[in-house]
């Protein structure tokens, strides 16, 4: 038994699954979830030292890095003046400043801990402002646990099998309606048949919680579109987007303006923040302004501010780190479809920006559907493989794998050497 094993037999005794979250329990790959130690840069220790090249980067806010010497600077000096007062801070306003400047179409901002809670808090908003209560969501699509986007998940939800949540109350798993990704007159059909009833249209601008798959040409457009002539909101969940395919998120990368847009932990630069963001007249509806109720202790805390303060800075003052990461991740994909031309395992590569994945199925992966044809079995063989070869991926099928600036140009050919070697054993 190495060190990962005995504490996760530890773990289970106190915690369900012997996680927090259920994703990094491995149940989807069939085996022991690695403990963590450290990390630095592009690469994780787990505790019985073995280095891994990470792909997962903390579920995407690693960006530039774990452990990057000026978070860590920015949080120590902090931390000297106390960790929560529960009250303003200059901090807060200085980061939803630095938002602000960097995304377009915002002007207001309100700071929560997680991008669950900043979902959760934006439908709440949208409703409030619309006075609607349905919400358009896209199956395979992940925006968090809050009760009403429980329905047709994506991420562990969809891992698990069970997109749709026990415990979610019929009556308000009613008010979301699930449209098919990439499809607008799916959504069409919804808004007609629900006119005056929908209060926004939720989307993750790239889907990346049923593995990676980018929106068609005209797609996102498509929905602002159809908003407009339905009167409903656009939310973007950029909560794995946003700082990430552009400065301005995919509201500047595809040129299409949302109403509101919620943001997870790439703001915190790894700390627990999250965030939703849109017009002044919008926001200006949360209170204390506005009737529609959101509050937290934790929200806006110091250490958190200065974290994300840091990374948001170093993004703004070096644009370039986007080409690079997109141009890294578009080699990573040639590389990885070129290892199917050769060795013909019959799995398919999505790349968009610096997000990527390999799904193990023949068909091209457009939507849920596509997603969900690939088997499950030979990811989860490929994981391990590539696990042994010290290359640490998402445990599960349908997640991203996360490219940023602290991978080399060796970690990439290191990643396509070792899955050309997992490859070619499976071809023998
Ligand atoms: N829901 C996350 C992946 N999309 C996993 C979070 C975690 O386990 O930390």
């Amino acid at each position: 038994m190495d060190t990962s094993e005995k504490m996760f037999e530890q773990a289970c005794r106190v915690m369900p699954g012997g996680v927090n979250s259920p994703v990094r329990a491995y149940r989807a790959v069939g085996m022991t979830p690695r403990f963590i130690r450290g990390a630095k840069g592009a690469y994780i220790t787990d505790v019985d030292g073995v280095e891994y090249i990470d792909y997962v980067g903390s579920w995407g806010p690693m960006i530039l890095g774990h452990a990057h010497p000026r978070v860590l600077d920015a949080v120590a000096e902090v931390m000297q003046h106390g960790l929560s007062f529960g009250a303003p801070t200059g901090l807060e306003t200085q980061l939803a400043e630095l938002v602000v400047s960097m995304v377009p179409h915002i002007e207001m901002v309100r700071m929560v801990n997680s991008g669950t809670e900043a979902v959760m808090s934006a439908v709440r908003l949208a409703r409030g402002a619309t006075g609607r209560d349905k919400i358009i969501k896209f199956e395979g699509c992940y925006h968090g646990h809050s009760d009403s986007m429980l329905v047709k998940a994506g991420s562990g939800a969809l891992t698990q099998g069970r997109p749709d949540s026990a415990g979610v109350p019929a009556s308000i798993a009613e008010n979301t309606l699930t449209a098919t990704y990439n499809d607008l007159d799916s959504v069409e059909q919804l808004l007609a048949a629900n006119r005056d009833e929908v209060a926004a249209v939720i989307v993750e601008p790239v889907a990346a919680n049923m593995g990676v798959v980018p929106p068609a040409e005209g797609f996102l457009q498509g929905l602002r579109d159809l908003c407009d002539k339905y009167e409903a909101l656009l939310i973007f969940d950029e909560v794995i987007t946003g700082f990430r395919l552009a400065r301005g998120g995919a509201q500047e990368y595809f040129g299409v303006r949302a109403d509101l847009v919620t943001f997870g932990k790439i703001i915190g630069g790894g700390m627990p923040v999250g965030a939703f963001a849109g017009s002044r007249a919008l926001m200006e509806q949360v209170a204390p302004t506005g009737p529609v109720y959101q509050a937290g202790t934790l929200s806006g805390n110091p250490v958190a501010m200065a974290a994300g303060l840091a990374q948001l800075t170093m993004l703004k003052e070096n644009p370039d780190i986007y080409p690079q990461i997109e141009a890294d991740a578009a080699w990573l994909a040639k590389q990885l479809r070129g290892l199917e031309e050769t060795y013909h395992l019959g799995c398919t590569v999505n790349q968009i920006g610096s997000l990527l994945s390999v799904f193990f199925t023949e068909q091209p992966v457009t939507n849920y559907a596509g997603a969900k044809s690939s088997d499950t079995d030979k990811y989860a063989a490929y994981f391990r493989a590539m696990l042994g070869k010290k290359i640490y991926l998402a445990p599960a099928q349908f997640e991203a794998m996360f490219v940023g600036a602290a991978h080399t140009k060796q970690d990439l050919q290191a990643t396509v050497d070792a899955a050309e070697a997992v490859m070619k054993a499976w071809k023998a």
